[in-house]
């Protein structure tokens, strides 16, 4: 350890780390493979661990913790609320609820939101209003809906959402699975043109794939999409969960394109401000409008402890600027990447602090480059086989990136391939 506390150096796990990480392995189920780092306090961008040593976060939570860890306006909110009513379930109204739809439809252009817990969740709830329309409003005859879905999508692990996944680790075991998806390459509009039947009710797409390693598509792809989607009546449903409320600098990915509107954002994630799940299905009243009572619902969904942290989360995004912070610094942050000429690196890819790191084959993984820099007090994480995955918090300050990126540039450069713990 440094005078300051960084974790640069190292060089092993302690004893009560140790005892911890056997203990989650011996009483939890084995559905992860973490890093071999145990936290125990988040302040900002930094984390710390059970010994003392300081990290950087450079994943957040995968996009929860845009707003850094413990923002003190949003623990605020949550304090004051836990003081007032948490729980009310939807048997009856709550005083925080209503002012939650109205600021969150307003801050996404929308006309209604229906309100659930997890990304997954959030997910269920979107396949169920657009395959209701379908039905209702467009005519498609029982039970024959079809939503059109992309190779390599991740939009959670419920057993419906992991039916469609192109990914047969998360599906192994888990069948029967559920009918009615189609896929077609991600980024490729003809062959969504192509997939499309009478009996289509929508798309469901993520405008840059998280999971797949951070992979954006063709310039063009969500104007043309949302063309398509337009003249065969199919609804564009953007899974946002990830990309939105800043990461990519702009509140939602989909607007780095003009005119490529989605009908149905679905949100999770930084919705919570990276303190309590808040997810929701954001739409227009003629979607939305498809539920009625009894036909969805969730106990915590739309609870007011978390309506009044999404609400302090939507007012710190908008007030601190935050997808503007994230555009400026993401820019800066693949350029200085890019600088580095790397011999691992094939390419640099991403938007606002969205970041992947592409690896040659010769680089054998991203995983020796995460523990490498976890050794220098950076957390991050490979994606795939071969991407690193940096993304920061929001609220990143300019110094701090430019903190890590010397420790990158180290790992990155090393003259020899970093060792994978036991190689
Ligand atoms: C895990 C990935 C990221 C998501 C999109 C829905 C969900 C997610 C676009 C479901 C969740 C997470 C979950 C997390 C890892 C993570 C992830 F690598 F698996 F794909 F971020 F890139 N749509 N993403 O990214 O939301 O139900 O989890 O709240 O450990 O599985 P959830």
């Amino acid at each position: 350890m440094t005078k300051d506390g960084d974790a640069i150096g190292r060089d092993h796990v302690g004893k009560q780390s140790q005892d911890l990480m056997e203990m989650e392995s011996c009483y939890g189920a084995h559905n992860y493979k973490p890093l071999p780092v145990v936290l125990n306090k988040g302040e900002g961008v930094w984390v710390y661990d059970v010994e003392g040593n300081r990290y950087m976060d450079c994943l957040s939570c995968y996009s929860a913790v845009n707003h850094g860890h413990r923002h003190p306006v949003i623990v605020d909110a949550l304090k004051k609320q836990a003081d007032k009513l948490t729980l009310t379930s939807r048997a009856f109204f709550n005083d925080q609820l209503g002012p939650f739809l109205k600021e969150l439809t307003e801050y996404c252009g929308m006309e209604m939101a229906l309100p659930m817990n997890t990304g997954a969740e959030a997910v269920e709830t979107a396949i169920k209003a657009v395959r209701r329309w379908g039905y209702n409003v467009k005519g498609i005859p029982e039970n024959k809906a079809e939503i059109i879905v992309c190779s390599g999508n991740f939009h959670g692990r419920t057993t419906t959402v992991i039916s469609f996944s192109s990914e047969d680790s998360y599906k192994e075991g888990f069948g029967p699975l559920t009918p009615g998806f189609i896929e077609v390459e991600y980024g490729d509009a003809e062959a969504l043109k192509n997939a499309i039947t009478p009996n289509t009710c929508a798309f469901l797409f993520e405008p840059i794939q998280g999971e797949a390693g951070v992979n954006v598509p063709p310039d063009g792809y969500l104007k043309k999409v949302r063309e398509i989607c337009s003249e065969n009546r199919v609804l564009m449903v953007d899974d946002e969960i990830q990309t939105g409320f800043g990461r990519t600098g702009k509140r939602f990915c989909y607007q780095h394109e003009d005119g490529a509107v989605p009908d149905v954002l679905i949100l999770g994630k930084a919705l919570g401000g990276g303190i309590y799940p808040v997810s929701a299905a954001v739409a227009s009243r003629e979607i939305l409008g498809v539920f009625d009572p009894g036909s969805h619902g969730s106990t915590f969904g739309g609870n007011p402890l978390g309506a009044a942290v999404a609400r302090a989360s939507l007012d710190v995004l908008q007030k601190e600027k935050l997808a503007e912070r994230s555009a400026e610094l993401g820019s800066y942050f693949r350029e200085k990447l890019r600088s580095f000429n790397s011999p691992y690196v094939d390419h640099v890819r991403g938007k606002g602090l969205l970041v992947g790191v592409v690896l040659k084959e010769s680089a054998k993984g991203a995983r020796r480059f995460a523990e490498a820099l976890m050794n220098r007090g950076i957390l991050c994480k490979e994606t795939h086989y071969d991407v690193i995955r940096f993304a920061p918090p929001l609220v990143i300050e300019k110094d701090d990136l430019e903190w890590a990126l010397a420790h990158i540039k180290e790992v990155l450069t090393l003259p020899e391939l970093p060792l994978l713990k036991g190689e």
